[in-house]
This record gives structure tokens, sequence and C-alpha cells, in this order.
């Protein structure tokens, strides 16, 4: 059975959850979710990244231990999980301790391998990236590019990973492998990083103590982005009780993150592993950033955040995951609003996908008490429906996921077109067109089930209870066929997506 690892950034526990970390969190479920229908082995790993000096600085603002703090904000991003329908298989925090141990060993080996060493930095540095800023990248008067905050001159004695001697490395594995960093603007745009020329890079921090000791120089501890990143791998090995995973899931097949955080996975991640011989996953997916409805970034300050509950809470967790990646072609930047939100899920959620459920449902009760004919469905639309499986699976084995729902979606509404084109209504009018009506009925009861076990990661719930009223609970994408004549009876359904004020 191939196997699937899929994993999330890890969310600093320093704020609160954010419209941003539910979208990396619903995309990532959708491919989980699509390769487990494949029959696959599939992992997918979520979690929070809790040391570093943001979350030391914001437990000390607050008067508490940044243990404390982590506990507290950890706790609502596990809370988050269930609230947007994530099939995670587990929810890594970086202060577990068999996190800890299994990062010192790793990068106790990057040392053994002469990978490191002791030096002085001095340089521009943001807290709330955790992270010094190259020369080039500083905004004027000395401000994060991403936070817009001053940056601090800081000076310290570092331990530092030689990443410059990863260089030709990297170059070769990018020549190599050019969708190890999809989509391509964004390969681009980290090969052009390389090539400026890497620097080596600080791994430890000795001023601060909420982090993982360093196992040769217990007064340090390792900058937190070389223990977050190593979650991806840490998580496997102790997951499940006394079940190692390693083997059965490294090297991951897709980390998907935000454009906000390209580098540390598409340069520092890579030569990191090199440097502990281990192997490289396949593809970084790099997606865009959600905006406001003005087009501006999401900020409380202009008034123009899409909060994830407030969409859940009038239209249910399918209407978001759906909207979200329906309305934003995913992998680049997108406006979102509450309006929008709403256009879609009237517009096409209840207006095409319910009505579609609805009348079928219907009809087939009305002309044939609820019992579907066994007949064959129309070759047609038979024809129609072959390509879509293997169609929508190639889309996602690339992340293509707004072309895989839009594939989909034709589906839908063929189906309302053929609805209008055969016209039951007109058929049950004539007994000699019994056997047509036969044929119809039968078509949109099987295709329907087809485009629904297909919806299944975008609309796990509503698909769930169509699928029930189809009495056919399946989701293995083999049996997503038209001749597969899974719906035998229909039972009544409530609305679907029910309209609100
Ligand atoms: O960076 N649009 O954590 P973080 C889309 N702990 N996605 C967004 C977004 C937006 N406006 N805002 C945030 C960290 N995200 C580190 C990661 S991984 C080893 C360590 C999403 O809490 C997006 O996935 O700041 C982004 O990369 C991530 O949240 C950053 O989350």
């Amino acid at each position: 059975m191939p196997s699937f690892y899929v994993t999330t950034p890890i969310y600093y526990v320093n704020a609160a959850p954010h419209m941003g970390h539910a979208y990396t969190t619903i995309v990532t479920d959708v491919m989980a979710r699509h390769h487990r229908q494949r029959g696959e082995d599939v992992f997918f790993l979520t979690g929070t990244d809790e040391h570093g000096e943001p979350v030391a600085d914001a437990a000390k603002a607050q008067g508490v231990e940044p243990k404390e703090l982590a506990d507290r904000n950890a706790e609502r991003f596990q809370a988050l999980m269930p609230r947007l329908e994530a099939s995670n298989d587990f929810f890594i925090r970086t202060s577990d301790d068999a996190h800890k141990r299994r990062v010192q060993e790793v990068l106790a080996r990057v040392h053994e391998n002469g990978h490191t060493y002791k030096g002085l930095y001095e340089g521009w540095y943001c807290p709330r990236c955790a992270d010094f800023k190259v020369e080039n990248e500083i905004l004027e008067g000395n401000r994060c590019p991403i936070h817009e905050i001053e940056l601090v001159r800081e000076q310290e004695e570092n331990w530092f990973f030689r990443l410059s001697s990863f260089q030709d490395d990297l170059e070769r594995l990018y020549a190599d492998r050019p969708d190890f960093v999809m989509p391509r603007e964004r390969y681009n745009e980290a090969l052009a990083f390389i090539r400026s020329g890497l620097q080596d890079i600080p791994m430890s921090r000795g001023r601060l103590t909420w982090g993982v000791e360093v196992p040769w120089d217990p007064d340090h501890v390792f900058y937190v982005w070389f223990d977050a990143l190593l979650n991806y791998y840490t998580a496997l090995s102790y997951a499940r009780d006394g079940d190692d995973l390693t083997e059965r899931f490294w090297p991951a097949n897709f980390h998907i993150i935000g454009k906000d955080i390209l580098r540390f996975h598409t340069v520092f991640w890579p030569a990191m592993l090199m440097a502990a011989d281990l192997p490289l996953p396949e593809h970084v997916f790099v997606h865009g950033f959600l905006l406001g409805a003005d087009g501006r970034k999401m900020s409380k300050s202009l008034g123009n955040v899409l909060d994830p509950f407030e969409v859940i809470d009038r239209w249910g967790v399918d209407a978001l995951r759906f909207y979200l990646l329906r309305d934003v072609t995913f992998g680049a930047d997108g406006a979102t609003s509450i309006d929008a939100v709403q256009t879609r899920y009237e517009g096409e959620l209840a207006n095409e996908l319910g009505n579609l459920a609805s009348r079928t449902i219907a009809m087939i009760g009305r002309y044939r008490d609820g019992v579907v004919p066994a007949v064959d469905p129309d070759p047609a639309v038979v024809a129609e429906f072959e390509e879509l499986v293997p169609a929508v699976s190639a889309l996602i084995d690339r992340a293509d996921l707004t072309p895989a729902l839009e594939e989909i979606w034709r589906r839908v509404r063929r189906l309302n077109r053929y609805v209008e084109e055969q016209a039951p209504w007109q058929l049950a009018k004539d007994e000699a067109r019994a056997a047509d009506l036969d044929c119809v009925l039968r078509t949109l009861a099987e295709a329907l089930r087809v485009v629904t076990v297909l919806l299944w990661p975008w609309l796990p719930s509503s698909a769930e209870r169509l699928l029930a009223a189809l009495g056919a609970e399946e989701l293995s994408l083999a049996e997503a066929r038209l001749d597969a004549g899974r719906v035998r009876e229909v039972a009544k359904l409530e609305p679907l997506f029910p309209k609100h004020s």
C-alpha cells in the first residue's frame, strides 16, 4: 500500500488561531482525505511551535511562565482541529519531551558530522520572526519586511550551522528535482535566494532558556527554527505508543506552508536534513496569503479580518472549506470577505449541489417510491464521468486543489443541466416512457453519489449526510464509477445548505 505523509506548519502559540492557520489546516486536510480515499496509508500532521523568543516575550508580558502560556494556547489550537473537521493523525507540540530528545539526537549528528562551529554573530534581528534579517530585505528605517516593526541590533556568541557548505548540493537538488518546491514561481524564488550566495546561520541562542538544550553545550538552546522544522521528522517516532512510524512515512510527500516561511523550508530545511544524513521530502508546496476584502493584509486594525469562527457559526464548516478553496486559487494570494462566502454558499452550495441533491431524491421518491430502478445508466453521462477520478487525482498530486474542485463542480452543473434536458416530470406523465424515466433516475442517483464521494475531502459533513440519504456510505474512489450501482433506495434528506438571512 503506498504511503502518503502530509504536514502543515506548526503554529506559534504566542497568538490565537486565526484564518491563516485555519486555511493551511483545511487545504492539508483536503489532500489527506483524498489520499485516504485512494486507499493509501496516510499520515497527516499538524501541531504547535512553542519555543523561542516570541513565546518567551509574550509570556513575560503576561507575567506567566512560557510553558503556561504554551499550554493554554496549544489547547486552543487543538480545539480548532475538530471545529475545522481536520482529520489530523497526530498533533505535535514541540514542548513534548520525546520531540526534544529526538531533536537533540539529530542535531548532535549534525554537530558530529562537522557542520557546526562556534562564532560571533551580529545582525538585525526581528523578535517577532525570531530571525536575523539580511541587509537586502530590510525595510527603510531598519524595519522587518514581514512585521514592519523596528529591528534590533543583536550580537551574540552562537553555534553556527555551515549552510554555505551546502550551496552546491542545494543547487544540484533544485536542478535534479524541478518539483521539489511548488508552484514554479516559488521554486524560482528559492533558487534565486540560493544562487545569491548562502551564508552560515546561527543555530543556537545563548541568552534564551526557553528551548531545546544544545546537548554538547548546555548553556545554549537551539534557535527555534532548528527545533521547529524537525517536528516533521520527530513526530513519527512517538505519535503512536510503542510503534515508530518513521520507516513507514519518512520522507514526507508534501510539506504545505505559506509564503512567509519559504526560505526556512526550501533552503535551511533540506540543508539540515543533508547534514543529518536524512532523506529529503518530496515536495514543499508554498501557498499564497489570504488578504482582506480590500486586498490588503488582514489586520485587526484595518478591520478587514475574516474570522473563521464567524463563518463556521453562520454557514457551517463545509461552507468555509469550500469557500477558501473555491474563491481563492490555491497557491496564489486572494482577497476574502464575508459577502463572498455568502455568495458561494447560496449560489453554488445551496442552489447547485443542494438543489441537485434534493430534487434527485425527491423525484426518486415521487416517481419510484424511493427505489432506484435497477437499469443501466445513460451511456452519454457515463462517458462524461469516465475520466473524472483520474483527472481529479492527477490534479491533487500536484496540489492543484482549486482546479480539482472545479473539475468536480463542472459535473454538478452538468447534472443539473441533465435534469433540465431530460425533464423527468414530463417523462412521468407518459407510461410509454417509463424505461426512459428509469434510466434518468438511475443515472442521477449514481452520478450524484460519485460527485459526492469526490467532494468529500472539501465537504466532509455534508457529503456524509448526503451519502447516508443515498444509502451508500462507501468513500473509496475505486467505487466512484457510474456503473457501480451502489444507490438502491433513497431516504429523506433535510436541506444540506439551508438558506439563512
Ligand atoms: O510561522 N494567509 O507559525 P505561524 C494564508 N511557527 N496563510 C496564512 C496567513 C494568511 N494571511 N497567515 C498565516 C510559523 N498563515 C512557524 C512555522 S513550521 C516548522 C514553523 C499560515 O503561527 C501559513 O501557513 O506564524 C503560514 O506559513 C503559517 O500560517 C504561519 O503560522
